[in-house]
């Protein structure tokens, strides 16, 4: 069995983003032209006014300041309400696998690997802009790399289940090394229109590489100490958007379960005892005192959330550094977030610190990745 090390990470962030101030601005113009438009219904009763979004909610509640998006323009547009971007050919790189490029281009620099010396491509991500060819497949080409490409997913736990997957197949010698990448475009499959969702997410594309320890040059590298994943069905965040909807009569309409949505006070109480068990129990099969952890890289959906998991994990408030968070800048960027979190803050750790990668989401699917820095 092979040492398997996390050895560079990249990130892709798109040039344009929204602050909250926009959104909710876009949003309330939004609402008072469907209230002006249906002012009959609603005074008789038979449809619901909209009511006004406010940015102290959304701060209050999320702790996001701005969401990075792909395209702008559509989503502020109180006609549009959602990003609009050109349609490729097929003979064109794709959107998704464009971003997986630019994130794996920096993780392998920073690898100080060339593409040649990659054996795979794992694609993981909360939605793929196409059922096949798969999107890794694409990346694999795109890069030059050999051996073989997959997509997976697993929404917000796809980069934890990824490096699973990864570790475990470098471990017993099928791969060298595996690139995973995270391209996130979570502005596509938002509602918008909804008041109760619409400041939660934003895209971006997170990659790793991971690789061998004996054959790796990176000097600050990450040992994958151990993983564990978790699922548990619910219903309280859903998407039915899939290929069976031309099966389905009145499939053409706008229908809102064909997007993004939650039950979000019960997914942040029922998550995050899940969550914290999880990771306490990890700790402990590892022979790991909570003491020991460094830092922890979490998921980054909600400030509250993570506050509450890093005083369960800890037994105390979590000090400055031990535990940050990028979503003031980023909103929730499904898959990526626990992985931007940790490119962004790992680097000043003392070799031999432990750290906890985590993330959680939809399904529910809880992933755990304790790391020690080498
Ligand atoms: N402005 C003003 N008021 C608002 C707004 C708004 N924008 N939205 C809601 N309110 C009001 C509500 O109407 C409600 O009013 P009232 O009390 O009068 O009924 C009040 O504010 C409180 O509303 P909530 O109970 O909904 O507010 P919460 O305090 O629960 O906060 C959150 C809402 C922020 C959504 C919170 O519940 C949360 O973060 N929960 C955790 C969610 C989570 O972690 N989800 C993970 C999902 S991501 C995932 O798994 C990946 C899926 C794939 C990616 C999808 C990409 C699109």
């Amino acid at each position: 069995m092979h040492k398997v090390v996390i050895s560079g990470t990249g990130v892709f962030t798109p040039e344009l983003s929204i602050s909250n101030a926009e959104l909710v601005e876009a949003f309330n113009r939004y609402a008072t032209q469907q209230n002006e438009i249906h002012a009959d219904e609603i005074a008789a009763g038979t449809r619901a006014q909209l009511t006004m979004s406010a940015e102290d909610f959304i701060f209050r509640a999320s702790g996001i300041e701005q969401r990075y998006v792909l395209n702008k323009s559509g989503i502020l547009d109180p006609e549009i309400m959602h990003p609009i971007l050109p349609e490729r050919s097929d003979d064109e790189l794709s959107v998704m696998a464009e971003m997986a490029v630019k994130a794996a281009t920096e993780a392998l620099a920073k690898a100080g690997r060339t593409a040649a010396e990659v054996d795979a491509v794992i694609c993981a991500a909360s939605n793929h802009e196409r059922a096949y060819p798969a999107i890794a497949i694409e990346v694999q080409e795109a890069l030059g790399i050999q051996g073989f490409g997959f997509d997976m997913n697993v929404a917000c736990s796809s980069a934890t289940f990824g490096i699973q997957a990864a570790a475990d197949m470098i471990r017993s010698g099928s791969a060298r090394a595996i690139l995973m990448v995270n391209p996130e475009i979570c502005s596509a499959h938002l509602e918008w229109r909804d008041r109760d969702c619409h400041f939660i997410f934003g895209d971006v594309c997170t990659a790793v590489l991971l690789e061998r320890d004996d054959l790796a040059t990176a000097p600050d590298r990450f040992e994958i100490v151990s993983t564990r994943c978790l699922t548990q069905f619910s219903n309280n965040i859903r998407n039915n958007n899939g290929f069976l909807r031309r099966t389905r009569e009145g499939h053409m309409t706008d229908r809102r379960d064909m997007l993004f949505r939650q039950e979000g006070r019960k997914v942040f109480k029922q998550v995050v005892p899940i969550v914290s068990d999880l990771i306490l129990t990890h700790l402990a099969d590892e022979n790991i005192a909570p003491a020991h952890v460094a830092r922890l890289w979490l998921h980054q959906a909600n400030k509250g959330m993570n506050d509450l998991i890093g005083s369960k994990v800890l037994g105390r408030e979590p000090e400055a550094g031990e535990q940050p968070n990028i979503l003031q800048d980023y909103a929730n960027t499904s898959s990526a977030g626990s992985i931007i979190a940790f490119s962004q803050y790992s680097d000043d750790l003392a070799p031999g610190s432990l750290g906890v990668i985590c993330s959680f989401g939809a399904g529910y699917s809880v992933g755990s990745v304790i790391v020690r820095k080498i």
